[in-house]
């Protein structure tokens, strides 16, 4: 075990020095030493970075849910593997322990086979964060069915496109979810997506809200009185390394949304060797990510990393602002959280709030807290530091991406000193390198490029489902024999990776390279700021000029919006330097973003430039009526 956590400084620079020189040494300790195997593997990794080709555990057999669940039943049966806090705090938590887990990941897996389901089937799965959504993705893993989960707050036309690209055969679904003091219609956008979605044979639904829904005849099935004949005990299928665990759907710049493959055995190493570290896991801590399952956050470190370590994970089905604003914080002193994993934006929504609503907790178990998702500004890293990890836990910014699999740059806690706003360094097996426009790697310290990784890790996506192409198109061309992240990445004096937001952000302003974030960081220090959003549009004279979109709040409401200009002007000037100045700020009352709480970019660059009506898709924002409003108001 000694290579599988890393306990200081001088350690992790000794593993992560010998898992360049050797990953698949490396990579070959780790897995032979804290997996089950029904069968080893005969060559470590295989592969083709121009072709995007990647065998990792060549021809190992294995299941990942005998790694997540049966491995444990014999020391930690007992221990709680789940629990679920629902949206309403009045209604109990429910605990499940490993031992639970395997009967109802065993009901759930004999339930989808008596429905047809094989090795191979796609089965999607658009559930609220209920314990079911978990036990439905480890059934179909148990069974070897792909499983694609669309986050239940997409709508019916997305869930169509989603079923159709990868040809689903099976959805589990609800009959409504509780989300706040809403309930979403869950059942009634299936019925609605399945109009446009013919591969769908079988409708399971799950029963949470007990509202009113249509059963169609023949095709959909409440999903409890199935579960009540199975049998809870169950046989899990013989995986290859390399067969295909999961798809997950990321929106790309432009186009349809890209199906992510993962893929068994590299995915199961990276996410348990990842998990231990980042998160300094021991055994019989309490685990909390608030991210939905839906997103690749929530499948990594919700439901495979935790269990394949064999901890506690905490399921929480509500929002940060319901019925409070300390809602969080109150699960944290309830379920005596350790470690805590959220995003900025929930950060920042919490941050805007009256302190009381944190300061009023105890929040003395916590031992890590983690930021994933999008750049950390400063304002809100110190929050958190600060008023949640009590200056006394470890923040760690963790970066990675869909197509990663896991984090690939983060600090390892107690042991990499944090720096606000960094990710810091990369864990062992990721050799991230800089590279400027002309494909050169940047190299030394103190530099700023586009971010890519230099060799495989065992995480990394296979492909894009039903388009190859595009996966090497996408990742493995801009800058051949590297993966290509779309990331910008800053490295410090020191060796420190910040990034600094995805590249189409960096506009080059008089030939200077401006990378977005900072700039916002800046802006958002000004005491009315809740937010802001920074774009470049063309310019005569500069190339480029920057755009501010700024919400305000409260309190900056009745300000002079031109003097509130000037002052935010200068404090850039002040910070940063004149050279990032914003030609024009539009005060807005929010920024359009993604499900997932990304600021979507692509349309307020259009915007910027004057583009009035044709925005593309913007179907997956949460605000879509936001656009019009930007548009309309354009300075
Ligand atoms: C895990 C996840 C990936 C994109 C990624 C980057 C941004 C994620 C970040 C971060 C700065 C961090 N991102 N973590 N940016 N610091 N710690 O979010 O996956 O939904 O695929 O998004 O999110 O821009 O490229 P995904």
């Amino acid at each position: 075990m000694s290579s599988y956590s890393i306990k200081s400084l001088e350690q992790y620079f000794k593993v992560y020095r010998k898992s360049i020189r050797k990953p698949k040494k490396f990579w070959a300790k780790i897995a032979e030493n804290n997996f089950t195997w029904y069968r080893k593997w005969d060559k470590v990794l295989e592969f083709d970075m121009e072709k995007a080709e990647f065998i990792w555990f060549k021809n190992a057999k294995l299941n990942i849910t005998k790694n997540c669940i049966d491995r444990h039943l014999a020391n930690r049966g007992d221990e709680n593997a789940i629990i679920f806090e629902p949206n309403d705090p009045d209604e109990p938590a429910r605990y499940y322990t490993y031992s639970q887990l395997y009967a109802e990941v065993s009901k759930m897996a004999n339930v989808l086979r008596e429905q047809g389901v094989q090795k191979g089937d796609r089965v999607c799965i658009y559930l609220p964060m209920v314990p079911e959504l978990a036990f439905s993705v480890l059934a179909c893993a148990r069974i070897g069915a792909i499983h694609s989960v669309v986050f239940a707050g997409f709508s019916s036309n997305a869930l169509a496109t989603r079923i159709n690209d990868c040809t689903c055969k099976l959805i589990i679904t609800a009959d409504g979810g509780y989300r706040g003091t809403k309930t979403i219609d869950l059942k009634r956008i299936v019925d609605e997506a399945l109009v446009k979605s013919p591969s769908i044979e079988r409708v399971l639904v799950v029963k949470r809200t007990g509202q009113e829904i249509d059963m169609k005849e023949g095709r959909d099935r409440w999903l409890q009185p199935l579960l009540d004949e199975a049998p809870a005990t169950s046989m899990a299928e013989v995986m290859d390394a390399e067969d295909p665990l999961f798809i997950l759907y990321t929106s790309g710049s432009t186009g349809k949304p890209k199906g992510m493959l993962h893929t068994t055995a590299g995915y199961m190493v990276y996410t348990a060797y990842t998990f231990k570290n980042v998160f300094n896991y021991m055994p019989g801590d309490i685990y909390w990510c608030t991210a939905d399952i839906g997103w690749i956050t929530g499948h990594s470190y919700t439901i495979y990393g935790p269990l394949l370590n064999g901890a506690t994970t905490v399921i929480f089905e509500g929002i940060p602002s319901y019925p409070t604003h300390s809602r969080f914080w109150e699960v944290i002193q309830k379920h005596r959280v350790n470690q805590f994993y959220t995003a900025p934006t929930a950060i920042r929504s919490l941050a805007k709030e009256k302190i009381e609503y944190v300061r009023d907790y105890r929040l003395d178990s916590l031992k890590v807290i983690g930021s994933v998702g999008e750049p950390i500004n400063e304002e809100a890293w110190h929050w958190y530091n600060d008023h949640v990890g009590n200056k006394r836990c470890p923040l760690v910014d963790t970066w990675w991406q869909t197509e990663t699999g896991g984090i690939v740059i983060s600090a390892i806690p107690f042991v990499t000193p944090t720096k606000p706003t960094y990710a810091s360094l990369p864990l062992p097996g990721i050799k991230p390198v800089l590279m400027d426009e002309l494909r050169n790697e940047i190299e030394g310290n103190q530099q700023i490029g586009n971010l890519c990784i230099e060799y495989p890790w065992p995480g990394i996506a296979r492909t894009i489902w039903g388009d190859h192409q595009r996966f090497i198109d996408t990742y493995f061309k801009t800058f051949p024999g590297k993966y290509f992240s779309g990331d910008g990445a800053l490295r410090d004096e020191v060796g420190y990776y910040r990034i600094t937001g995805r590249v189409d952000d960096v506009i080059i302003v008089s030939g200077h390279n401006l990378g977005t974030a900072p700039i916002e960081d800046v802006i958002n220090e000004h005491q009315t700021v809740a937010e802001s959003a920074v774009v470049g549009y063309p310019h005569d004279i500069k190339g480029n000029a920057l755009y501010g979109f700024v919400v305000l709040k409260e309190t900056g409401l009745w300000r002079d919006r031109q003097n509130l200009a000037k002052e935010i002007n200068q404090l850039i000037s002040d910070q940063i330097g004149a050279i990032a100045k914003l030609d024009k700020i539009q005060f807005v009352t929010g920024l359009p973003k993604t499900r997932s709480g990304k600021i979507m970019r692509r349309i307020l660059r259009k915007i910027a430039e004057g583009e009035q009506s044709d925005f593309g898709d913007i179907t997956t924002l949460v605000n879509p009526e936001i656009v019009e409003e930007i548009s309309r108001e354009r300075v």
